[in-house]
């Protein structure tokens, strides 16, 4: 039995944590949370805000994607995906601003609520077109989160840009489009999304009334 256990519907942030384990390429089990259960004792008895996704890891439960994005990178550092010292900064950084201001800006803003200029200092991203600005500066000058390589920190950044456009929660900018392209060439990133499409198909045939 594997070591990781992901908990996850496809229709959920879980395809972050997915493409994240497809890039480490240990194996793993998968368990799917549907969404009318996801509130059940058993499921909080592993995520206490019964939110996916979760991941299990010899019996340690990590929650939140931008902590599974790291902590896979930490304890699998042969996939790579970690930051070099050098990379360190710019790795943290990033990552926690996605994991923060970016989300909050940009489901405040998805929800109609914009915080005042007074308010603003008070909330840690400022405002929704401050936090675009400073990601489109970004990604005008770099490839990737730490420069020219990728790290873990652009699965969770890339998957905050690449879900933005997609959902039009975020402006479909130049930067923006190709830094997704780049993302999208990813084997893991591939085989993560074909992973998920076909647990969404299961989900929807069980879901089908069977013929008497
Ligand atoms: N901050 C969490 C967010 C997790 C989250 O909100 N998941 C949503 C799906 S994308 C969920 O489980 N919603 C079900 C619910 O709240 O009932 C993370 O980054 O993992």
């Amino acid at each position: 039995m594997p070591d990781l256990i992901l908990y996850t519907n496809p229709q959920s942030r879980g395809r972050i944590a997915r493409w994240m384990l497809e890039e480490v390429g240990q194996p793993y089990e998968t368990e799917i949370i549907p969404y009318d259960r996801i509130k059940d004792e058993a499921y909080l008895a592993v995520n206490p805000m019964g939110k996916v996704p979760a991941l299990k890891h010899r019996g340690r439960v990590v929650t939140e994607c931008a902590a599974i994005c790291a902590y896979l990178a930490d304890v699998f550092p042969e996939a790579g995906l970690g930051p070099r010292d050098d990379e360190k900064a710019d790795y943290y950084r990033w990552l926690f601003y996605a994991a923060g201001p970016v989300e909050q800006a940009v489901t405040n803003n998805f929800a109609g609520w914009h915080p005042d200029e007074k308010q603003q200092r008070m909330f840690g991203y400022g405002s929704y077109d401050k936090v675009v600005a400073v990601l489109e500066e970004l990604f005008s000058l770099r490839d990737y989160v730490c420069g020219d390589r990728f790290t873990a920190a652009d699965v969770y950044v890339g998957s905050a840009i690449m879900w933005g456009a997609m959902f039009g929660t975020l402006p479909k900018l130049d930067s923006f489009v190709r830094y997704s392209e780049r993302l999208q060439e990813r084997e893991a990133m591939q085989r993560a999304h074909q992973l998920d499409e076909q647990a969404q198909a299961q989900i929807q045939s069980a879901a089908q009334p069977q013929p008497a």
